[in-house]
């Protein structure tokens, strides 16, 4: 059961500036950066809340490490802006697989290891009305 937005995944040309923007003007904190060689990112989660299912929603900012990734392929078409949405359950597994049984392509057929030591998978945005859409168990749900 998707229970919360997990993230809000926003692709930006540079991130430090992008982070320091964040800050300036909202007081957004930095709570966790990491490079995922696999999905070829830079990134900066800015906690906005806690939930009551014990996960959090965050701001997902990405700068791509390679043009031939997703974020940068999706940036040189598109210029900087909301790049992806991430549901959060305690069970990606689970959803992904009864998401799929309704037809939407469901990208990786095992999820993979995402921000903070969650595991995720994609939705193909042509199957979801043009939105990238992203699944996620916490770290901490799994
Ligand atoms: C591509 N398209 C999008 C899109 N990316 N539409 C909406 N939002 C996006 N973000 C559209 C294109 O405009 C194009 O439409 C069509 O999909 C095919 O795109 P493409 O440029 O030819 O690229 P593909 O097909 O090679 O790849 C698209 C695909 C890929 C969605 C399959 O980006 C992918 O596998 N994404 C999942 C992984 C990902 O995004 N990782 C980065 C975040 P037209 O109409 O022109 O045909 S990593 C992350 O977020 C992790 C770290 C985490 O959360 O923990």
């Amino acid at each position: 059961m998707l229970t919360r937005i997990d993230h809000i995944g926003i692709a930006c040309f540079d991130l430090d500036r992008t982070v320091e923007f964040y800050r300036a003007t909202y007081g957004f904190e930095v709570h966790h950066t990491e490079v995922n060689e696999e999905q070829g990112v830079r990134e900066a989660m800015l906690r906005i809340n806690g939930t009551s299912d014990g996960g959090a929603s965050y701001l997902q900012l990405l700068e791509p490490t390679r043009e031939d990734s997703a974020v940068g392929k999706w940036l040189a078409k598109n210029g900087e802006g909301v790049h992806h949405i991430a549901f959060g359950t305690a069970d990606v597994d689970q959803d992904a697989s009864d998401i799929r049984g309704k037809g939407v392509r469901v990208l990786y057929d095992e999820p993979r290891t995402g921000s903070m030591g969650s595991r995720i998978t994609f939705l193909h945005p042509k199957d979801c009305h043009g939105v990238l859409t992203e699944l996620v168990t916490a770290r901490d749900e799994h």
